[in-house]
């Protein structure tokens, strides 16, 4: 019997390529990424990656040219409010990365400072499918203008009053004297799937990697904290720590006043946190990171 490989979709090259393969990485798996090849192998486990464009992993996942992939929401969500038989891929986990908003924007001198203003007029936009549920459900006539790309010029160019694209850091809206005044779908980079079943072989590694992602995911966010603490504070020490359950308390040899006190925090800790514990007596204080969790 031939061997039985997880076949996951990723977008070779652009924004969300990186951090997918960073995060395959980090769960172990060993590959190389070459030139203008189309499959990557994982050397180390029944694992191959597709490597092709974004827009193409929704569609590739429904019609079982992959197992699995990783996509940005926003494509997902598009492709599956276009896709003239309806898609079989949804959401299994989200992943944290690749973060923007779908937003609506106009000259921010202009006469359209809000959705209602949207009515009879014209929006670009590479996301008609969002958009158009968008202006369905606010009941606002206006007609989408698709476009393949740079959208943000489309108001200078008169082909439309204003647009709807992604948005992350702002500057391209600045630079074209855009605002945003409504964003309509916020998005991230999502692992799907189709409603196939897998074969359990295939079943197996799935598994195995769904829980060493999200290992990966809790373990960038969790931290581990250690302080000495005067005894009497241990409390109100506890109760400043984001996330953490009972705290681990040492005794400290030929101090009565001070304990040891280590708790692993889910939840980012911040200067503001480490200047108020400092307040509360706690010295020594060390943040760690953790490098690998399992549950
Ligand atoms: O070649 P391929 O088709 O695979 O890639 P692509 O060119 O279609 O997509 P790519 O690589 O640009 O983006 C892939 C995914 O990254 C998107 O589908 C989103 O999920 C996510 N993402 C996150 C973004 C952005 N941030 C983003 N800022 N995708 C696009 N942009 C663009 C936006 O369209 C606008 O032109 O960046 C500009 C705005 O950025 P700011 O920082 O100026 O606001
Ligand atoms: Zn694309």
């Amino acid at each position: 019997m031939t061997e039985q490989r997880l076949r996951i979709a990723l977008q070779k090259k652009g924004r969300l390529a990186d951090d997918s393969y960073a995060l395959l990485k980090k769960c172990g798996l060993r590959f190389a990424i070459r030139g203008g090849g189309l499959l990557a192998r994982v050397k180390n486990m029944p694992v191959d990656l597709l490597l092709v464009r974004d827009d193409d992993i929704p569609s590739f996942v429904a019609n079982d040219a992959a197992d699995i992939g990783i996509v940005g929401e926003n494509v997902l969500v598009e492709e599956q409010l276009t896709a003239k038989t309806g898609l079989d891929a949804d959401i299994q986990m989200r992943l944290g990365f690749s973060r923007c908003k779908l937003c609506l924007a106009a000259s921010e001198t202009g006469p359209i400072q809000k959705a209602a203003d949207l009515e009879g007029t014209r929006i670009a936009t590479t996301y008609p499918g969002v958009l158009g549920r968008f202006l369905q459900d606010k009941g606002i006539n206006a007609k989408a203008v698709e476009m393949k790309g740079a959208v943000e010029l489309a108001p200078s160019i008169n082909i439309a009053e204003s647009i709807c694209d992604l948005v992350s850091s702002g500057a391209t809206l600045e630079a074209n004297g855009l605002a945003a005044f409504e964003t309509i779908l916020e998005s991230e980079a999502v692992l799907i799937k189709s409603g196939r079943t897998l074969s359990p072989e295939k079943q197996d590694i799935y598994d195995k990697l769904l829980s060493r992602i999200d290992g990966v995911i809790k373990s960038a966010e969790t931290k581990y904290i250690m302080m000495n603490a005067p005894k009497d504070k241990v409390a109100a020490i506890t109760a400043l720590l984001p996330g953490a359950d009972a705290p681990t308390i040492v005794p400290l040899a030929g101090n009565d006043d001070l304990v040891a006190l280590q708790a692993v925090c889910t939840e980012n800790i911040f200067w503001e946190t480490l200047e108020e514990l400092k307040a509360l007596g706690a010295r020594a204080v060390l943040v760690l990171p953790i490098e690998k969790m399992m549950a």
